[in-house]
């Protein structure tokens, strides 16, 4: 979701300007994970004090402030041994601004200064306990507990080592994240550790290294290997810190110690490999520590299958292809990166051991909406999308009449617009002009306003009375689609959220709690359908037109199929609501004309296998998305995708799968530019 960029030179002289301008071309480099807002601590020249830069926007506008900030010759100086760390933000708690850009700091002194990339979900639980403790927080951020808490145990336990007060810290925290921590106590010493986002050290030796791996070191009280849990703590219960198992590692033969050497903490490889190509990948929960020029990475456990050295891998990859991950476009990995975002999307939301859903942005209000009108959604494009998409469930769910809305078509009505109306805007950007004139239409009108954005601190959000941050990452690609999958969980989220009191409405909740923990499996075997969904598109792609039918549930996918055809491939689709086949749009069937079927196992089912008959019946020859299994509905035609079973309410999030597999592999065949479609903008601005 963001970036993390840390360098430490160890007996290898580089001025602190030197040191400035590595860590600078790093987040330039790690840029393309997203910004909003970026930030370097390095140390000042007068004494060990740590020295902050940090600004809003792109790295470039750090560039110019760190020129500014820093002038002077005691910045040519060379410095034997110095950590620095940088950080390019993707905000998720807290508007872009300088105070909650990273490193965050533990104290006005600077002692503990820390990058993170993730997101704590226990963020508000740490922060209770530790302004109990005096503590006076500074940013909205979830990541100054970080910095504190290490604070707070360095405090209490001054014989701790860096890694040690570390390793503390990390077991406090829940949720997801990547961090590099530096301190003014521990100079010349840096610590990373992560949990669910990406980290990996550089190793940069002058002469070969003499070995391929380093050790992993294990907690002293703990010996014996075993199955390892995970620690089952109540929910906002933070553990008592003074009883936490100190891990004492033993010390081991540590290859590095005493020789020059330089180690990038990176959270990808495009950021390290323009000094060096030997990169360790830190695994969960792995603690890495540089001391003495030495790096040792500990765990707190040893668990029966865990390895006994991390092992340093040498990197072949050009830069871009590390930025793309091993696709060859953006759009292609961010389809990919599907299993993970809606995971996402649900931490720290939804609780399945509980089968409770929280959504901390909107909790607050959902007594206000829960005395509304109606509701209403409004969106463009694929945000719109994702609202058709989760209408009937809505509607079901809330008891509330729901009305969909296109931003542009809603403003042409002047839509009338009522003070107890519920008026959710959906945007992966949160700056689309149509949206978001739409979003003042209706609070000048007195409505309740509900972002449910990806980029925290957009306009939507920020003119929003509250919430939901849809946590999907960054997308680059023009193309929607990993936002898509995202916006269309947090609506349901909010579904389940809105019918938790309703004792009629149990039974389906827990149908559709048990589901999204099955989702993120059940994408990644849908995306191994890719191959077949490229041998149809080796069909379709020198046709003119394609046709996706569906109704239900999978309505929404064939508007967002015909969406992704057209702009990807330039080639002329439609989403066709299979229950108006019959209206009109079933004379453009022949045995040329290709269409894709969506018949899958649920209330429409029988409705949809007369559409299918009524197409065959014209000579068409669909292809068919179904269940798997289900040998009656594929027996309709010679191709056919099947997808694992869900929820009815769900399944379009499975359905849509495939058509953003169809859409790029077309546009390759085609020649397009997958990631820039001619013509398009992934943030409209304009009306
Ligand atoms: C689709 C596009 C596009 C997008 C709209 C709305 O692939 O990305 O349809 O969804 O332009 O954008 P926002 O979601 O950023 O408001
Ligand atoms: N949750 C942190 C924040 O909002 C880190 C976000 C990121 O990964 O950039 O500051």
């Amino acid at each position: 979701m963001c970036g993390i960029f840390a360098y430490l030179n160890y007996l290898t002289p580089k001025s602190r300007h030197e040191v400035l301008d590595l860590l600078v071309n790093g987040l330039k480099r790690l840029e393309y994970r997203g910004y909003d807002s970026t930030g370097v601590a390095i140390d000042s020249s007068e004494n060990k004090d740590i020295v902050m830069v940090k600004r809003c926007g792109k790295v470039k506008v750090l560039e110019d402030a760190i020129a500014e900030h820093f002038s002077g010759h005691e910045f040519d100086a060379p410095v034997m041994t110095h950590v620095g760390i940088a950080h390019t933000r993707w905000a998720t708690h807290g508007v872009p601004c300088e105070t909650n850009s990273h490193p965050q700091r533990s104290d006005e002194g600077n002692s503990f200064v820390v990058v993170h990339n993730g997101i704590v979900t226990n963020y508000k639980d740490v922060k209770t306990f530790l302004e109990k403790r005096g503590y006076v927080f500074e940013s909205d951020t979830d990541t100054e507990v970080i910095a504190k808490l290490v604070h707070h145990l360095w405090k209490k336990h001054p014989g701790y080592s860096f890694r040690e007060l570390v390793e503390q810290v990390i077991q406090q925290l829940e949720g997801a994240f990547a961090i590099a921590i530096k301190s003014k106590h521990f100079p010349g010493e840096c610590v990373a550790s992560r949990r669910g986002s990406p980290l990996l050290v550089g190793i940069k030796t002058k002469t070969r290294l003499s070995t391929d791996h380093i050790p992993i070191l294990y907690g002293k009280d703990d010996k014996s290997p075993q199955t390892c849990e995970k620690e089952h703590r109540p929910h906002g219960q933070t553990r008592d810190l003074s009883v936490l198992p100190r891990n004492e590692s033993t010390s081991e033969f540590m290859p590095l110690e005493g020789k020059e050497v330089e180690y990038f903490f990176a959270s990808d490889a495009s950021a390290v490999i323009e000094h060096t190509n030997r990169v360790i990948y830190l695994e969960d929960d792995d603690v890495a520590a540089v001391r003495d020029g030495a790096l040792s990475i500990h765990r707190l456990k040893k668990c029966l299958d865990d390895p006994h050295a991390r092992e340093i891998t040498t990197l072949k990859m050009e830069i871009q292809q590390i930025m793309k991950g091993n696709y060859a476009y953006f759009m292609l990995k961010e389809i990919f990166e599907q299993p993970e975002s809606v995971v996402n999307t649900m931490r720290g939301r939804v609780r399945f051991d509980t089968k409770t859903v929280v959504l901390g942005g909107i909790k607050d209000f959902i007594p206000e909406i829960k005395r509304c009108r109606r509701l209403m959604l409004i969106g463009c494009g694929t945000s719109y999308h994702s609202a058709v998409a989760t209408r009937q469930l809505l509607e079901e769910l809330t008891e509330l009449p729901v009305m969909v809305e296109l931003a542009s078509d809603f403003l042409d009505r002047n839509t009338p617009i009522f003070r107890d109306d519920v008026c959710f805007f959906i945007s992966q950007s949160g700056e689309t002009a149509d949206s978001l004139m739409a979003l003042r239409y209706c609070k000048q009108r007195g409505a309740l306003i509900v972002g449910i954005t990806n980029t925290v601190g957009s306009s939507i959000c920020r003119e929003s009375h509250c919430g939901v941050h849809i946590n999907a990452g960054p997308e680059i690609g023009v193309a929607s689609t990993k936002a898509y999958t995202s916006q269309f969980i947090s609506l349901v989220m909010f579904a389940l959220v809105m019918s938790e009191d309703r004792l009629s409405l149990q039974q389906r909740r827990l149908e559709i709690i048990q589901a999204l923990f099955k989702l993120p499996d059940q994408i990644r075997l849908v995306l191994k359908l890719d191959n077949q969904v490229q041998e149809l598109a080796k069909d379709l792609y020198h046709h003119k037109s394609l046709l996706i039918m569906g109704r239900g549930y999978n309505f929404a996918t064939c508007l967002e199929g015909a969406l992704k055809v057209k702009e990807l491939t330039y080639m002329h689709s439609e989403g066709i609501m299979a229950g108006e086949l019959k209206h009109g749009p079933l004379a453009l069937i022949d045995d040329r004309m290709p269409v894709m079927m969506i018949v899958l196992r649920d209330p429409v089912y029988v409705k949809c296998i007369n559409a299918l008959q009524q197409v065959t019946s014209r000579k068409g020859c669909p292809i068919i998305v179904c269940e798997e299994g289900d040998e009656e509905t594929k027996s309709f035609s010679s191709r056919s995708l099947e997808i694992p079973r869900t929820v009815d309410c769900l399944q379009g999030i499975l359905t849509v799968i495939p058509m953003q597999l169809l859409s790029y592999h077309i546009a390759v065949l085609r020649g397009c530019d997958v990631d820039c479609p001619r013509n398009l903008a992934k943030s409209v601005t304009v009306e």
